[in-house]
Order: structure tokens, then C-alpha cells, then sequence
């Protein structure tokens, strides 16, 4: 009778804030393939190259199995009560102040609570802060200043039923890419006009009818401007304004000061007047007018300001809690938005409650503590100067790799090492962080542990577990509530399930709250456990039964007055000009298949193949400039540090600006994580660090050698001066480079050493060509290829596709070996790569396509099938349609 009930469990995406739902059959084992669930509002059974290659990142291959203390394996018991001790003791002789918590929006709301619950009620001190701090921290200062509180107005709905989409500092495409391709297939309908503003051309502008390809930082001189401008044009909503907000006539005054005209402001942004012409006109003729922002408007010295001055044009003209119009926040995480609403950040309180009164007293009370945290705690990046000062004795971090995601991160790494005691729980061992940890604790990871999320649209949905947690891993709550215990608060901590974590958020939501917050969720407070388990997605606020999709149409905000705040920024300028040692702006972020420190994603041999090594992106102007060739090596400098990257040179790329991904630490390359580089400036509001924005220069680097390295077993880092490894299918792949003297060409021996599954030993290949640095090396064992080297000094390196695939072959011939030794290894193959990383298309197949003929992306789809999973590499395809079209012109 249950048989269909049990045949698939349902869950959530763990990766973004879009927040899509996943099907995954019932007693699955590890590594099996997902699907998208059909029946989730948010999906509707699509997903993202991400979310479809889950399987390929459940396995145990890197996973942390019990606890362990500097190295060595302890029991959970022991290690609980060091953990209890340690931060006991440091309260108890220093105070509260001097321990904290770090941690993250990939912890599940019923984890977050607790930590929270911890930290700020019982143990007393304000210091637990999120890695939401660098993510969102500016949007939710700029809503408590305009709305009362941290609050998301419309839903993904208004994406469908606008008609002007606007798009800042966002790349929707990759970052957000179902609701991207939600917006897309509404466009095909209604025709929704898109606008993209980013310094980059990025994948999100190919669908774009409009892209401002601003200089980097002049955003609030943007908005800024469009108030004035929307002014000016007869767009204000008098009605509304009179009736729902405050503040119009002094932010329109000092609007006026900095816009003074078009064409001014169009020079200060680096833009040609006439496209922003358009751009101001389509803005103030569009009724439904969405404005979607995300990293490019937070990860700013003014991301708070920068917020406001958008949101401000959205009062001015009435867009907000109407259908198909309103400012909207692009949450990043899969739980960002759930860790504000248990006070995740050290500035503010569980279920939106302020460090204020009467906030402190509600929560003393429904808490029963007389320990609550008097008053915020510290920052992000206050919270590892603090520590570097010896002022945090004890620190805890939760699903989070600050050593490679905060900025300054060689100063995170020492600010680690001054603390006495720190302890990491993470699902994964082996990360960046956990080399500066002196306690780990075993996680449960996705797919193992229950609970829920929030996601950009104020909607919270179930993940649910299929697995067993491997080894001794426990799920974060459980660890965190059995600490609490130990610390002596075992009656505030006696947790059985997530269920009852969930009812008591849910009842804190409406405890006291006599409408005045908006974020309830009440109505969820009496659920059975059968009822949260069975929990279908809904949208908050929830007082009695159903969701709200929709903030404010009532004309009703949650400050005192009921009235939305118009903001003046304190002022638009920029910061000082880049000085002359540092005369690019390093802007960073995210790619199309990589989760963050890729702990994850970098386990899938699909995920890793469309962006096989870090990437530096540059201006072909700047690159000649300092010699630096497209493929070649180049170095990026900044006061703070420096990384290696292969270049590329390209007109995506504005003058002035170098971008770097976010994804490669020191597990997987040797100087290519861009933390390093990163200048640790915050916004003065949120301490939001602004991370697409420091000075740095380039350089080009000559390698002394260069070849790759290929192997089925895990590559340990072969120390020369570059190099990224990655996993393929079969094993790994490592590129190298020798930078210097004093880097010899390693031999495959030392790469390889003695690999396990050759009984009969190994069957070594070599061909040296000593005049050019040429050398090939291979191992085989059992006739299968177990390593392969290949090095160079001058010459080309033969395609990596073709080497790699011969880690799958069951034998490797003697044809194959003669053209291996011939230097002629893959000759003939087409250097190829993976577009399609859903369908699994590469671009020698959609070449193939388009040489019979296939002349759009709608048409390669239907001869290969790429793109018409996620449709995020359609962009992909048109340039190659393009490449091949010009190519044929030429
Ligand atoms: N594939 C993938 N998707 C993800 C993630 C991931 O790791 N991988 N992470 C998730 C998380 S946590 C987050 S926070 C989101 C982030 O999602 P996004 O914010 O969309 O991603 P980013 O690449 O960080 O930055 C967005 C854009 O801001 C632009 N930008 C830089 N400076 C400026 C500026 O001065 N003005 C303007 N207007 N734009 C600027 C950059 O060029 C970049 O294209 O993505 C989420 N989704
Ligand atoms: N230069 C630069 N730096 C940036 C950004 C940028 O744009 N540029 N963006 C910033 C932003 S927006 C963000 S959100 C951060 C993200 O940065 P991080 O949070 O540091 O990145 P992740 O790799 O997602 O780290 C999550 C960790 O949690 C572990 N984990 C996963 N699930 C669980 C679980 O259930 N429990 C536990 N205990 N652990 C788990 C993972 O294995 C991983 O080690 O990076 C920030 N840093
Ligand atoms: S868009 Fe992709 S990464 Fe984001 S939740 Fe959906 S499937 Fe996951
Ligand atoms: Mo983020």
C-alpha cells in the first residue's frame, strides 16, 4: 500500500539558495543517480548540472569517520568532554567573549538553532557569526533598514510575471540556474526584457536584451542615479509613497547632489550614455520590474547602501508586494536565508529578535535562561583579527573552510594557529581548515541527516535522509546539544529529533509576537512528527495554515510606523582610485559546476571536466600589457598575496579588471585560491568583506617546464610550482609547471610510488628526448594503465581526454603503446571538452553537430542532446556556433 510512498524519499538540494527539490530512490545505495522531484514547486523536476551529479559526490572516498584529535582517532565520548572542558574553562576564566562559534549557511535550520541556542543563551556571549556574513549580511542590514526587518518581499513567481527583469551583480545562469531557466521559459511567452549589469560579460548575458558592463564598485552610483532619474520621468508612486513609506524627499535630495546629469553619470560607471538611456527608460516605463541582486551588489565596501538605493527605486515607484514586481535578494547558500531566521549572525537574535528590549526579554523568557548574550558579538573577520590578538580562546567551526573562503586567508590561517584550542565539524577530512583544527568531529553529510531549509523565496523544505551516516558521523544538532549537556545546560538541550527542534523554532517565531515580526511560522508549531516528516515546501510567514508568496501588498512593512524607509547613502564615493603598484581590480567568484572549496562537487570526474584548471580572466589590452599569453601561466599579485593561473585573455573581461574563481585551495593546487589575494576591506554597516574588489596587478609567469601527471590513485601535491589536480573517470589528472632552477622535472617514480593491483609488478614505458625536455612515462600493471607522466620543456602536450580514457581500458594494446611512445600520443583526437555536464556532451560531438548543420543551440540540442537538461551550457554551444561561423567567414 505505501509502495509508491516509500519507492522515492524527497529532499533538498544541499548546494543553492534556489533551493530545488531532489528524488532519490528509497534504500538507495551511495553514489546513486538523483533525480529532480517532479512535484516541488521550485523545480519541477529539473535540476542543475550540480544537483544532477549529487550521486557522484555521495561516496566515502574523502569522508571524515570519527573524531579525531591532532591526527589521532578518539572516541566520541572523550571527545565530546574536551570539547565541554575546553570551552567551559575559557568562560569560566575569561569570560563568555572569549570562546566563539563559526559557522554556516550549509547547516540545516534545527543545526543553526541549537548553535545558536548555545551560544547565545546559555553560554552568554553574542560570538557565534556565519559564513552568511560574507554572503548576505549586507542585504539583511539594508532590509532591517527599509522593511523592519530582514525580509524578502516577492517570490520566484515575480521572475515569471514581469516584464523587466534586472540582473545585478549576479550570474544567474550558473550561480542560480533553475530559477534562471524559470525565467527564461516565462520569457519565451510573455517576451520579459533582461537586463544584466556586471562588470563581466557573463554566461547570463547571452539572453540578455541589455548588458551594463559597469566599472567595478559604481553601482550605488547607478541606483543613485535611476531614483533621480525615475523622479524626473513621472514614475513615482505618489499614493504609495504618501501612504507606506518615509523618507522619499531626503533621499531624493541627496540622490540630486551626486546625479547631476546622464552623461556624467554614465562616465563615473564607465558606461556609453545611450545604453544607459535605455536602461533608465525601460526601468521607468515597466510597471512589473523585478530587481535580482546577489554577490556582485553585497561583496562591496557599500553593499549595505548599495541595497538601499536599489530598494529605494522600487519604493519610489511603488514596485514592491505586486505581482511580477520588487527588489529581490538571490540567497546564495541552500540555508542562508534559514540561519537569519534562528540569528545565525552575531548581531542579531533567533526568529528576527533584536538585542534590544523588549527582543532580549522575549527570548530569555521562551529560553529560560538568565545567561542570554547582552549584546552583539563579533564579525566575521573582527571575530579572526580578535583571535590573532589573543582574545578568542576557543573557537568552533561548523560546515564552513574559512582558511580558503575568508579574504586575508594567510592571516585566517594565523590568527587559527594563535588560538589554543579549535575544533572543526565537517563532513569531509582533509580540508584547508582542518590542518588548524585540534579537534575534528565527523559530521553527517547530505543524504544522512533530516531537517529543513529556507530558500531565496522564504520557502522551507524538508531534507530528508536515504542514508545511513557512514562510520561514527552524527548529524550537526546532535553533536552541538550533546556538548551543551556536558557544558551543564542538559535541560535546555534535551533534544531527541530534529522534529522537536523544529516545533520549538517554530513556536519561538510566534512567542510574544503580537504581529509585529513578520517572520512567524506558528502555524508549524504543532507538528507531529509523522506531519514534519511528511512536511510539503511552504513559504513563511505561516501563522495558521498555507504560506505567504508575497510580502507587503498590503502596503504594510514591519518598522514602528508600519511604513517602508527610503535611505540615503551616507554618500556615493567611490573608494580611491587603484594605486599604481596595483592597478587592477581582482574581481572573484563562482563557476558553473564547482560548489565553493569544491569539498563536494570535487568529487565528480563529470563536474570537473568544463573547467579543468583555475582560470584567470583578463582584458587582451591588460594581458599584453604585461605579457601574458591566452593558456600561457600568469601571476596575480595583491598586498595581501598572490596565485598562479592559466590565462585567459578575453573581451568578456573589462579593461582594468582580472577574475579568479573561488574553488581551488591548497588541497587541490598549489597557489591558485583566491582568499590569499583578497584585501580583508568590509562594508562599515554589515562587515560584509568585499571580495570582487581588490587592487592587485599581473604578471606573466615563464614555466621551466610543464606536462601532467595521471594516475589512478589519489595524487599526492607533486611540489613544483604550479599545479591543480582533479578527478576523472578511473583516477586523477594533475597539471603541472616548473616556475623555477630549483624545480627539477619530477620522474614518475617519485609521483607514483608503489601502487597498489600489480601483483605481477609493473611494465614501465619511457621515451626521453633529452634536447627538447621531452618525456614520456608509463606504467602499466597487470596490462592496465596504472600512471602515466608527460613533460615538457618547449613543445605541445597531447590532449588529456585521450590519455585519461585509457585509464578505463582493460588493456592497452601495442598499437597504443607504440603511438604513446611515439610522441604522437593522441594526435588526431580532438582536444575536446566536456560542455554538456548533464547530458555529458562534449564540444568534438556539438562540432560534429554543427558541421551537419545544426546552427542553434535548439537544434545541437535535439542531435546531441546538450543542453537540454539545465540549458546552462547553452551559452557554451552559441559560442562554438559562433567560433565555427566566423572560422568559416574568415
Ligand atoms: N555554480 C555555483 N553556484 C553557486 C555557488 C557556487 O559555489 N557555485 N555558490 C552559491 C553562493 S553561496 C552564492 S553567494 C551565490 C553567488 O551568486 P552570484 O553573486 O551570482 O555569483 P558570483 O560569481 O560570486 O558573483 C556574481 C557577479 O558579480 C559580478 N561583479 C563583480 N563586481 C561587481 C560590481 O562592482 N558590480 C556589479 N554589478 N557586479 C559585479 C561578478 O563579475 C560576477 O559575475 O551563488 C550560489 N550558487
Ligand atoms: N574570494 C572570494 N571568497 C569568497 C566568496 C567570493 O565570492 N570570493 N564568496 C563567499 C561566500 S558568498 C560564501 S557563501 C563562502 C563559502 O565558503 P565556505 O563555506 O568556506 O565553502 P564550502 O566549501 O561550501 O564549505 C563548507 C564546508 O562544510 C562542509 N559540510 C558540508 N555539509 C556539511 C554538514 O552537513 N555539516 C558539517 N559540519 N559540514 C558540512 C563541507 O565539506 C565544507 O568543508 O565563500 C565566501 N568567500
Ligand atoms: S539550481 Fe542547481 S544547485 Fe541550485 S538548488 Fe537547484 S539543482 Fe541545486
Ligand atoms: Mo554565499
Amino acid at each position: 500500500m505505501n509502495m509508491m510512498k516509500s519507492a522515492t524519499v524527497k529532499t533538498t538540494c544541499p548546494y543553492c539558495g534556489v533551493g530545488c527539490g531532489v528524488a532519490v530512490p528509497a534504500a538507495a545505495p551511495r553514489n546513486a543517480r538523483v533525480s529532480g522531484d517532479a512535484a516541488h514547486p521550485v523545480n519541477r523536476g529539473r535540476l542543475c548540472s550540480k544537483g544532477s551529479m549529487l550521486g557522484e559526490t555521495t561516496g566515502l572516498e574523502n569522508r571524515l569517520l570519527h573524531p579525531m584529535k591532532k591526527g589521532a582517532r578518539i572516541g566520541w565520548d572523550e571527545a565530546l568532554d574536551e570539547v565541554a572542558a575546553r570551552f567551559s574553562s575559557v568562560v569560566a576564566t575569561h569570560g563568555p567573549d572569549a570562546v566563539a562559534f563559526y559557522v554556516s549557511g550549509q547547516l540545516l535550520t534545527e543545526d543553526y538553532y541549537v548553535a545558536n541556542k548555545l551560544m547565545k543563551g546559555f553560554i552568554g556571549s553574542g560570538n557565534i557569526d556565519t559564513n552568511s556574513r560574507l554572503c548576505m549580511s549586507s542585504a539583511v542590514a539594508a532590509h532591517k533598514r527599509a522593511f523592519g526587518e530582514d525580509l524578502v518581499p516577492g517570490s520566484y513567481e515575480d521572475f515569471e510575471e514581469a516584464d523587466l527583469v534586472v540582473l545585478v551583480g549576479s550570474n544567474t545562469a550558473w550561480c542560480h540556474p533553475i530559477l534562471y531557466q524559470r525565467l527564461l521559459a516565462a520569457r519565451a511567452k510573455r517576451g520579459t526584457r533582461i537586463v544584466v549589469i556586471d562588470p563581466r560579460r557573463t554566461a547570463t548575458c547571452d539572453e540578455a536584451d541589455l548588458h551594463l558592463p559597469i566599472a567595478p564598485g559604481r553601482d550605488l552610483r547607478l541606483f543613485t542615479a535611476l531614483l533621480c532619474e525615475l523622479a524626473a520621468r513621472g514614475a513615482a508612486d505618489e499614493g504609495f509613497i504618501a501612504r507606506s513609506t518615509k523618507g522619499r524627499e531626503g533621499a531624493l535630495a541627496a540622490a540630486r547632489r551626486e546625479h547631476r546629469s546622464l552623461e556624467e553619470t554614465a562616465e563615473a560607471c564607465g558606461l556609453d550614455p545611450s545604453a544607459l538611456e535605455t536602461f533608465f527608460s525601460w526601468f521607468a516605463e515597466t510597471e512589473r520590474t523585478v530587481t535580482a541582486f546577489s554577490q556582485g551588489i553585497n561583496q562591496s565596501q557599500r553593499g549595505v547602501d548599495q541595497v538601499n538605493t536599489i530598494i529605494n527605486c522600487h519604493l519610489l515607484t511603488g514596485r514592491i508586494g505586486k505581482p511580477g514586481a520588487g527588489p529581490f535578494s538571490l540567497t546564495g547558500q541552500p540555508n542562508a536565508m534559514g540561519g537569519r531566521e534562528v540569528g545565525g549572525l552575531a548581531n542579531q537574535l533567533a526568529a528576527h529578535l533584536e538585542f534590544d528590549e523588549p527582543g532580549r526579554g522575549k527570548l530569555a523568557r521562551f529560553w529560560g535562561t538568565e545567561n542570554l548574550a547582552a549584546g552583539p558579538g563579533l564579525k566575521a573577520v573582527d571575530l579572526f583579527d580578535a583571535m590573532a590578538e589573543g582574545r578568542i580562546k576557543a573557537l568552533w567551526i561548523m560546515a564552513t573552510n574559512p582558511v580558503v573562503s575568508l579574504p586575508n586567508a594567510d592571516f585566517v590561517r594565523h590568527a587559527l594557529k594563535t588560538c589554543p584550542f579549535v575544533v572543526l565539524s565537517d563532513c569531509v577530512a582533509g580540508t584547508d581548515t582542518a590542518a588548524f583544527a585540534d579537534m575534528v568531529l565527523p559530521a553527517a553529510a547530505w543524504g544522512e541527516k533530516d531537517g529543513t531549509v529556507t530558500n531565496s523565496e522564504r520557502r522551507i523544505s524538508r531534507q530528508r535522509a536515504f542514508m545511513a551516516p557512514p562510520g561514527e558521523a552524527q548529524p550537526d544538532w546532535r553533536i552541538v546539544s550533546e556538548v551543551a549537556r556536558r557544558m551543564g545546560f542538559a535541560d535546555a538541550f534535551t533534544y531527541r529529533n530534529p522534529a522537536e527542534i523544529f516545533r520549538e523554532h517554530a513556536a519561538l517565531s510566534g512567542f510574544e509576537n503580537g504581529g509585529e515580526r513578520f517572520f512567524d511560522i506558528s502555524g508549524l508549531s504543532g507538528l507531529s512528527d509523522a506531519a514534519y516528516d511528511a512536511l510539503e515546501p511552504v513559504r513563511w510567514p505561516m501563522r495558521g495554515a498555507g504560506g505567504t508568496p508575497r510580502l507587503f501588498s498590503d502596503g504594510v512593512f514591519a518598522t514602528p510606523s508600519g511604513r517602508a524607509r527610503f535611505v540615503a547613502p551616507a554618500s556615493t564615493v567611490e573608494r580611491l582610485a587603484n594605486e599604481s603598484a596595483f592597478p587592477l581590480t581582482l574581481n572573484s567568484g563562482r563557476l558553473r559546476d564547482q560548489w565553493h572549496t569544491m569539498t563536494r562537487t570535487g568529487l565528480s570526474p563529470v563536474l570537473g571536466a568544463n573547467a579543468p584548471e583555475p582560470v584567470a580572466e583578463m582584458h587582451e589590452e591588460d594581458a599584453r600589457a604585461a605579457g601574458i599569453a591566452d593558456g600561457g601561466l600568469m601571476r596575480v599579485v595583491t598586498e595581501y598575496g598572490s596565485g598562479i593561473f592559466r590565462a585567459s585573455v578575453t573581451q568578456a573581461q573589462q579593461r582594468g579588471s582580472l577574475f579568479v574563481p573561488i574553488h581551488w585551495s591548497d588541497v587541490n593546487s598549489a597557489m591558485s585560491s583566491a582568499g590569499r589575494m583578497v584585501h580583508p576591506e568590509v562594508d562599515p554597516i554589515s562587515g560584509q568583506p568585499a571580495f570582487k574588489h581588490t587592487p592587485a596587478r599581473a604578471e606573466a609567469v615563464m614555466p621551466l617546464w610543464r606536462g601532467f601527471f595521471l594516475s589512478r590513485q589519489e595524487i599526492a601535491p607533486p611540489g613544483c610550482g604550479y599545479w591543480a589536480s582533479r578527478r576523472v573517470d578511473g583516477g586523477w589528472i594533475c597539471e603541472m609547471a616548473g616556475l623555477s632552477e630549483g624545480e627539477a622535472p619530477p620522474e614518475l617514480d617519485l609521483l607514483a610510488g608503489e601502487s597498489a593491483g600489480a601483483a605481477g609488478g609493473y611494465e614501465e614505458l619511457e621515451m626521453r628526448d633529452g634536447h627538447a625536455g621531452a618525456l614520456r612515462q608509463a606504467r602499466l600493471g597487470n596490462g592496465r594503465l596504472t600512471d602515466c607522466l608527460i613533460l615538457t620543456r618547449g613543445g605541445k602536450l597531447p590532449p588529456r581526454d585521450w590519455l585519461a580514457s585509457l585509464l578505463l581500458a582493460d588493456e592497452i594494446d601495442e598499437t597504443t603503446r607504440r603511438v604513446f611512445l611515439s610522441g604522437r600520443a593522441g594526435e588526431g583526437a580532438a582536444d575536446s571538452r566536456l560542455v554538456c555536464a548533464c547530458m555529458g556532451v562534449r564540444s568534438d560531438a556539438i562540432l560534429a553537430a554543427i558541421a551537419k548543420g545544426a546552427c542553434n543551440a535548439a537544434s545541437v540540442g535535439v542531435q546531441t542532446g546538450a543542453g537540454t537538461n539545465c540549458g546552462s551550457c547553452r551559452s557554451e554551444i552559441r559560442s562554438l556556433i559562433e567560433r565555427v561561423e566566423t572560422e568559416e567567414a574568415a
